[in-house]
C-alpha cells in the first residue's frame, strides 16, 4: 500500500520505474522518499527546473563484474558482483559491501540510494554508494573467503581511492573480509591507502567504536525520540532482531541505558530469553564461533529457541529490527502496537514495509528511519577517514562522544525539519528532507556536471 504522490513527483516516479525494470527494493525507498518531497518542491522551485529529483534517482555510475574464483574442492565458482556510485556532491561515495545470495542490482541500488540521504544526514563531507555481491558466506572455509575477497578485489580496485570510492562492511561483509579486501587493493596498487576502506582492524588505520557505531548509533538515536516524549530507555523492554554486527552493539547499549533485550534472531530462527539475553554469549556464538543463534539455548537451557520463529510475536516497548530489509511487515507492526510497543528504531536498512510504516505512523508511536537512526556507522566510517587522513588514532571515549554529538545532531535536524515542513514528529518527512536540502542545494551550486 502506498500514498499518492503529489502531481509533479508522479512523472518522476514513473520515470524510475520504467528505467529500472523488476527492481521493487529500489521502487521503494525512492517511493518513501518522493512522498516527503512534494512541500520541499513548493517552497525551492529552484530544483525542479535543474532536475534535481531526476538527477538524484539516477546513479552517478554502475559497475557490475563476475568474480571467478576457486573452494576448497578445486572446483571453480562464479558470482556477480557491484558497485553502485550513487551520487558524490557531498564528498567521495561512501558506503558498505554486502555479501548475501539475495543481492541483486536492485537491492545495491536501494542501499545506495538510502545512502546519499544518511551520509547528507551526518553532517560530514562523505557522498553515497553501495555494493555486494550474491556470493554467500554461510558454510565458507576462511581461505574461500579470502580467496573470494582477493578475486573480487582484483577487478573493484580500479574504481576505488580514498577520494574516490571508500567502501566498508555490510550484511556479510566485517573486519575479516576487509582485511582480505584491503590487503588485496594495496597489493594491487602498492599503496598504503588507509583512507580508501573503513571498518579496518585496530592495528591498521581502524577507529576505535567503528565496530559498535550503527548499533551504539541506533540507541542513541532512540533515547533521543524518547527524551522528546519525555520517556527514557530505562526499565523498558526491548526486542532486536538479527544478531550481527548491528544487533549485538545495539543491544549492549540498550543495555547500558537500563533497558531489558528479551528476544534476538538470526534467519534461522529466534531466541527468547525472559531473564535477559545475555550478550557475551551472543558474542562469542556470532563473533568467534561463527554458528547459528540456536547455539544460545546450550548455554542458557533456561531461554526458548523457536526456528523460523517471527521475532515480532515477542511482546517488547522498544522494537529495534537489525537484521534485514522488510523484516517488519503491517501485520507485525499492529501486533507490536496492540503489544504496547512505544518506539521503532531502524539499525536495518528499510527494514519495515511501506504498510508497517503507516501502520506505526497511525498509531503515533516513535518511528525512526534506517537513513537517520542508523547513520551512526557510516559517521564513524567518516571519523576514521579522518583519523586516517591526519594519521592518527583516537581514544574510545572520544569517538564515541563524537558520534553521540552526531546522533544527538541528526535527531534535531529531522526533528525540527519535521516541524518546519508542517509534520511534527515524523521522522521520515524530517530525514528525507534534510537529507535532500543538503545533496539538492549542493549539485545545485555544481551546475549540470
Ligand atoms: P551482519 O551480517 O553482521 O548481520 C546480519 C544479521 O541479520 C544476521 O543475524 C543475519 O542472520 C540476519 N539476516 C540477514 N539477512 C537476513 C534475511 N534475509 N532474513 C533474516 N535474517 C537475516 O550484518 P550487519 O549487522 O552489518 O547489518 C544488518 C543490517 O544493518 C543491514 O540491513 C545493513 O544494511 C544495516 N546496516 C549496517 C551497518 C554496518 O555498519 N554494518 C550500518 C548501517 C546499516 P544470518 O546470519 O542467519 O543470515
Ligand atoms: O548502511 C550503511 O550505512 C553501512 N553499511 C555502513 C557504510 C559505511 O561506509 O560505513
Amino acid at each position: 500500500m502506498t500514498t499518492q504522490l503529489d502531481e509533479k513527483l508522479q512523472p518522476i516516479y514513473q520515470d524510475v520505474l520504467n528505467r529500472n525494470p523488476g527492481e521493487a527494493e529500489f521502487h521503494q525507498a525512492v517511493h518513501e522518499v518522493l512522498e516527503s518531497l512534494g512541500p520541499v518542491l513548493s517552497k525551492h522551485p529552484e530544483f525542479a527546473d535543474r532536475k534535481i529529483i531526476q538527477r538524484l534517482c539516477e546513479p552517478e555510475r554502475q559497475i557490475i563484474f563476475c568474480v571467478p574464483w576457486q573452494d576448497d574442492n578445486g572446483e571453480y565458482q562464479i558470482n556477480r558482483a557491484f558497485r553502485v556510485e550513487f551520487n558524490s556532491a557531498l564528498g567521495p561515495y561512501k558506503g558498505g559491501l554486502r555479501f548475501h545470495p539475495s543481492v541483486y542490482l536492485g537491492i545495491v541500488k536501494f542501499l545506495g540510494f538510502e545512502q546519499v540521504l544518511k551520509n547528507a544526514l551526518t553532517g560530514l563531507p562523505i557522498g553515497g554508494g553501495k555494493g555486494g555481491s550474491d556470493f554467500d558466506p554461510k558454510g565458507k572455509s576462511d581461505s574461500e573467503i579470502m580467496r573470494f575477497c582477493q578475486s573480487m578485489m582484483t577487478e573493484l580496485y580500479r574504481y576505488l581511492g580514498e577520494y574516490t570510492d571508500v567502501p566498508a562492511g555490510d550484511i556479510g561483509v566485517g573486519g575479516r573480509e576487509i582485511g582480505y579486501l584491503f590487503g588485496q587493493y594495496k597489493r594491487i596498487t602498492n599503496r598504503y591507502e588507509s583512507g580508501v576502506f573503513t571498518g579496518k582492524g585496530l592495528d591498521w588505520g581502524g577507529s576505535r567504536a567503528r565496530k559498535e557505531a550503527t548499533g551504539f548509533g541506533t540507541v542513541y538515536f532512540v533515547e533521543e525520540m524518547l527524551k522528546a516524549r519525555s520517556d527514557s530507555l530505562d526499565g523498558k523492554t526491548c526486542v532486536v532482531s538479527g544478531s550481527g554486527n548491528v544487533a549485538i552493539y545495539a543491544m549492549e547499549k540498550a543495555r547500558d541505558f537500563g533497558a531489558k533485550i528479551v528476544a534476538c534472531s538470526d534467519s534461522g530462527g529466534i531466541v527468547v530469553d525472559e531473564k535477559g539475553i545475555d550478550l557475551e554469549t551472543v558474542k562469542r556464538i556470532k563473533e568467534v564461533e561463527r554458528r547459528r543463534i540456536q547455539a544460545y539455548v546450550e548455554a542458557h537451557p533456561h531461554a526458548r529457541y523457536v526456528e523460523g520463529g517471527n521475532i515480532w510475536s515477542v511482546p517488547c516497548q522498544v522494537a529495534l529490527p537489525c537484521a534485514t530489509q522488510n523484516e517488519l511487515n503491517g501485520k507485525d507492526a499492529a501486533r507490536l502496537v496492540e503489544q504496547g510497543c512505544i518506539a521503532v528504531a531502524e539499525g536495518a536498512n528499510m527494514p519495515t514495509t511501506t504498510e508497517g510504516i503507516r501502520v506505526l505512523q497511525d498509531a503515533g508511536i516513535a518511528y525512526g528511519p534506517g537513513k537517520a537512526a542508523n547513520a551512526g556507522g557510516v559517521a564513524t566510517s567518516a571519523l576514521e577517514m579522518q583519523q586516517n587522513a591526519s594519521r592518527d588514532s583516537w581514544t574510545f571515549e572520544y569517538t564515541e562522544k563524537r558520534l553521540h554529538d552526531i546522533m544527538i545532531n541528526i535527531h534535531r535536524d529531522c526533528f525540527e525539519t519535521a516541524e518546519e515542513f508542517g509534520a511534527p514528529g515524523n521522522y521520515i518527512k524530517g530525514a528525507n528532507i534534510h537529507g535532500f536540502l543538503k545533496v539538492g542545494r549542493a549539485m545545485s551550486d555544481m551546475g549540470l556536471i
